[in-house]
């Protein structure tokens, strides 16, 4: 498993994780995705196994991390549904931004959750803007500032219910 992280210089470098026990070696076609399964803000990695065998899935938790900083944004389509597909960037006031997309499918065996999950680590922001392009092109921007280590739901702009991130 590899992750990014930010070098040095501010470029984007990969970085090999050790799994430790998610290592798998025995099993029919396996899929992998992560999710937050029990809303403590981390997310869980969940294996599923089979193929055509009944094999059961397994999950993991992450045991570094848990003071780790965090904001979840959880984007609905204008029936409700999530909106997979839509894109999340988060802004940072210390000028960097992260991208992330609803998955709209991921692979083999696997589907992530239906959720913009940005991990912070350290960082505290006191100021966070996001933007979020739906499918359909409509694009809008929310200050997030008081949103950190929380999860929200934004509304597609047509069915807006007066939630605050509705425009
Ligand atoms: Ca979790």
């Amino acid at each position: 498993m590899h992750y990014v992280i930010n070098s040095p210089n501010g470029d984007p470098e990969i970085q090999t994780l050790d799994v430790g026990d998610a290592i798998e070696v025995n099993g029919h076609g396996t899929g992998g995705a992560v999710a937050d399964m029990d809303g403590d803000g981390q997310v869980e990695l969940l294996l599923s196994h089979g193929e055509s065998a009944s094999e059961p899935l397994t999950m993991y938790s992450v045991t570094e991390g848990n003071s780790n900083n965090y904001i979840r944004i959880f984007v609905k389509h204008k029936t409700g549904a999530p909106a997979r597909g839509s894109s999340v960037r988060l802004f940072l006031n210390d000028g960097s931004s992260q991208m992330r997309v609803i998955d709209a499918g991921s692979g083999y065996l696997c589907q992530m959750e239906p959720v913009a999950h940005f991990g912070l680590g350290s960082k505290v922001p006191s100021s966070m803007t996001i933007e979020v392009r739906w499918p359909d092109g409509v694009t809008r921007s929310f200050d997030v500032s008081n949103q950190i280590n929380k999860q929200f739901t934004v509304q597609h702009p047509s069915v807006c219910n007066g939630s605050n991130f509705c425009s």
